[in-house]
């Protein structure tokens, strides 16, 4: 039986029965959040990714709900991850970029799903600088955390692990899975440091996509026209480092050709770190496939455009192995949960903290309003309530996540949260007055990476306004409908006057209504 007509049996037997013979209350969910860090859309066979399989993921997406249209209010890791956290935008939770440490004082759906009885966890990736607060258990990766033998905050102590991080997350995971007190629900936040930069695949995926090359997106030779600020930045593929992020030995490479996205980073040191941080295994299995990668650039050696299209291959290719061992660890946890009994009653949570370019506008990295940052992947699986196979088009944001989550646990949802619950978009029932615009802002500049100037704007269902802040003072106005991959500044053309007036309207009520006015 699918879980619809499993509903609507159910239903129909409490109808029959009468109230008398009601069914005791059903227990609480249990809830796994899987987060990724920095994975596209783009790379999930779920979206229609061309790039790289994950039939775990899609599988999630399957049995439950694929959102086509989530995204995030920040588009950077430590903000969004304090927005999930607190369901509030960083002007109001106090994390508004890398730089800034979070408030662990503040209300959190951990702290508020701790009172409403449940046991809560967060592995792996944590990057707020602060301890983690609300958790019952945690083991989180110290920092940005490293690939291989990562280290872990453990009890107020730093634990090097050896292996591989996505494989060692897991293994957390599944530890507390295994340990957990079986009479209280429990949260569990499974966050993972991949695909972040420097996109170090496990040995074993190395040989994935060898002899073949992966399509150049459409935008890859984007000229920036009419976009000051698409410009001005520096996280074009053409400038990654040829150490730390293209894995090239300094004997091979020479001088690095490119910025990276922090002028003066000493990228070659940093590759050597991580290079050894391998073990004698890990590193015979690592050179016997980068061995012809370094002796076939050095018989080569690209320059201009081959450059930057060699590059894009090398980055892509790592970044896309990196998915596929998080793909593969999702399947490991569905497994347990299948094992355990545990599938019908647990949320599934399959998202990241924001999207990212795989090469669109010549680009990696994320920050700009522009759709493949500020889209974020989202499948939710929960059989109990969730129809399967559903695809919903409705503007969701990671705002969302907090509200959602205590909703289904039963526990009041803080009125400072800025937010609104899933459930019904979840269980087939959009409400009527959803929203159709949201706010986004972003921060960091001049310190930091990759130079993207402030900006914030609204985005609604067909189109996008964005004022880059500052000495820049740029406004943009993009038709999504006519100009799918924002190309296009229609900001003064003449039919779109209506629009932008409409817009701006748009921009400062919802402004006003979220208490951000401030233009600094
Ligand atoms: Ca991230």
């Amino acid at each position: 039986m699918n879980p619809r007509t499993a509903a609507l049996a159910s239903i129909g037997g409490l109808l029959a029965a009468g109230p008398a013979a009601a069914a005791p209350p059903a227990p609480p969910p249990n809830i796994i959040f899987i987060m990724a860090d920095d994975h596209a859309e783009q790379a999930i066979g779920a979206y229609g990714s061309r790039l790289v399989e994950t039939p775990n993921i899609d599988r999630i997406a399957r049995e439950g709900i694929r959102f086509d249209n989530a995204f995030v209010t920040n588009s950077i890791c430590a903000p969004s991850r304090a927005v999930l956290l607190t369901g509030k935008y960083s002007h109001r939770n106090g994390l508004r970029d890398n730089r800034d440490e979070f408030d662990g004082g503040q209300v959190t759906f951990p702290k508020l799903l701790q009172k409403a009885g449940y046991q809560t966890a967060i592995v792996g990736k944590w990057h707020l600088k602060t301890a983690p607060t609300g958790f019952d258990h945690w083991k989180v990766l110290d920092d940005q955390g490293e690939y291989y033998r990562p280290l872990f905050i453990d009890g107020g102590k730093e634990v090097e692990r050896p292996g591989y991080a996505t494989d060692l997350i897991t293994d957390l995971a599944l530890n507390f899975l295994e340990k957990r007190d079986r009479e209280r629900p429990f949260a569990l936040l499974y966050h993972h440091k991949a695909p972040h930069r420097n996109w170090m695949p496990n040995v074993k995926h190395l040989g994935l996509y060898a002899g073949r090359d992966l399509p150049l997106p459409e935008t890859f030779w984007d000229d920036y026209a009419g976009r000051p600020a698409a410009a001005g930045q520096d996280m074009r593929i053409a400038d990654m480092y040829l150490s730390q992020d293209l894995k090239l030995q300094e004997e091979v490479y020479g001088e690095e050709t490119g910025t990276g996205g922090l002028k003066g980073y000493p990228a070659g040191e940093a590759w050597k770190k991580s290079y050894a941080r391998m073990t004698p295994e890990e590193r015979a299995a690592w050179d016997a496939h980068y061995g012809p990668v370094n002796e076939a650039f050095r018989r080569q050696r690209p320059t201009g455009r081959a450059l930057a299209e060699w590059k894009y291959q090398r980055y892509l290719k790592d970044y896309l192995r990196c998915v596929a061992s998080i793909d593969e660890n999702v399947g490991r946890v569905l497994d347990y949960l299948d094992r355990a009994g545990l599938a019908e009653n647990t949320i599934v949570v399959y998202t990241s903290d924001q999207g990212f370019y795989l090469g669109e506008h010549g680009w990696y990295d994320k920050r700009f309003m522009y759709e493949e940052s500020l889209s974020t992947p989202l499948v939710v699986r929960y059989p109990r309530t969730v129809p399967a196979g559903q695809v919903s088009k409705a503007m969701v944001l990671n705002l969302d996540f907090a509200p959602s989550l205590l909703d289904y646990a039963g526990a009041p949802v803080p009125k400072e949260m800025q937010g609104r619950s899933l459930r019904p978009l979840l269980e087939g029932r959009p409400p009527a007055d959803w929203r159709r615009a949201f706010y986004y802002r972003y921060y960091e500049f001049p310190h930091g990476w990759h130079d993207v100037r402030p900006h914030y704007g609204v985005r609604t269902e067909r189109h996008k306004l964005i004022h880059f802040t500052g000495d820049m003072d740029v406004w943009e106005l993009y038709d999504l409908e006519a100009d799918p991959h924002e190309l296009v500044n229609r900001y003064a053309a003449p039919a779109y006057q209506s629009v932008r007036k409409e817009l701006h309207r748009t921009l400062e009520s919802l402004r006003r209504e979220l208490g951000d006015d401030d233009d600094s």
